[in-house]
């Protein structure tokens, strides 16, 4: 499967291209196992708002450069006192930002792992709607065993897939799991050879490409409303709100506020 990616914009720590309506995000520091720090955020953070934007790019694929790693968390050289410390000297923890990103794009974000997901590197792909994973990925948390630990998505999430015994086990333990027994414990949708992975992972997205974007959209946001409390509730109403702006009864909402009458709402139909 041959795909002409088109580069979007350059950046440092991540390479983000297109192509066939595909957006495609590589991590690529392999010389830290795609380390994050906050730059490295920042830059996935601006892709992914372009990402949103983009009416061409339906599904989102993000990985890792190389086979040896998806993403080993968070640049452990440069965690300093209340957090990751980037250039500008601020400490900051901004990949929560990029998690909730994540959740609230109405495009499905595909994680194809290779390699290590660990740490904060795992608690990214736990956050993407699927995950494909290639033979040689490992998956685990190190939090208790490196000094620290995300309680938020990293917790609830992986407690949703994989059942709140596995989840405390995955936490306390920090111990690491193949890809097999990855895909026994729900956390993944499929293993693949390595060789296979980036062919598979795109069939799964043009799978979906083939699907109603809205129809894609809303599932996802209704799947997530169901563990994101208030602000899961609020991207599914938010999505309503989308579609009834689409209709004619909004549109005579705001007409008649424009054309300072009384709204005429009793001509159109109540559906039972
Ligand atoms: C990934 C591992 C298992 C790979 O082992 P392998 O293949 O033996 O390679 P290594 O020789 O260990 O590594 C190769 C080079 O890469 C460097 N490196 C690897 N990971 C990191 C990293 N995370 N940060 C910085 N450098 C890294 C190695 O040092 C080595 O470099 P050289 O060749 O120069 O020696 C293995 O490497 C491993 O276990 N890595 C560490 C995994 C880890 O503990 N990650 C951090 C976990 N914490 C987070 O991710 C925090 C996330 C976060 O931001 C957060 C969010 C919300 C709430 C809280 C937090 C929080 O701060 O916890």
């Amino acid at each position: 499967m041959t795909m002409q990616w088109e580069r979007v914009k350059e950046y440092t720590d991540i390479i983000y291209e297109r192509a066939e309506g595909i957006a495609r995000v590589t991590i690529n520091r392999p010389e830290v196992r795609n380390a994050f720090r906050p730059e490295t955020v920042a830059e996935m953070i601006e892709a992914f708002q372009h990402i949103r934007d983009d009416a061409s790019t339906g599904v989102v694929i993000l990985r890792g450069q190389g086979d040896l790693a998806f993403c080993s968390g968070g640049d452990q050289r440069v965690r300093g006192h209340g957090g990751y410390v980037g250039g500008d000297q601020i400490p900051r923890l901004n990949v929560l930002d990029l998690q909730r990103l994540i959740r609230q794009l109405p495009k499905p974000v595909i994680a194809a792992v290779a390699g290590y997901a660990i740490g904060g590197g795992h608690v990214l792909h736990v956050c993407c709607d699927l995950t494909i994973a290639a033979e040689n990925a490992v998956f685990g948390q190190t939090g208790p065993k490196v000094g620290s630990f995300d309680a938020g998505y990293g917790m609830a999430l992986l407690s949703r897939l994989v059942g709140q015994k596995k989840a405390k086990e995955i936490w306390f333990l920090c111990r690491q799991y193949n890809a097999q027994e990855a895909l026994q414990m729900g956390l993944v949708n499929a293993v693949v050879p390595l060789d296979r992975l980036e062919e598979e992972s795109i069939q799964w997205a043009k799978e979906i490409l083939e699907k109603s974007p809205i129809a894609i959209r809303l599932l996802k946001a209704a799947f997530n409303a169901d563990t994101d409390g208030a602000a899961g509730l609020q991207q599914l109403a938010g999505d309503a709100t989308m579609l009834f702006y689409m209709t004619d009864e909004a549109k005579e909402g705001k007409n008649a506020f424009l054309e300072k009458r009384k709204p005429d709402f009793g001509k159109f139909g109540r559906l039972p």
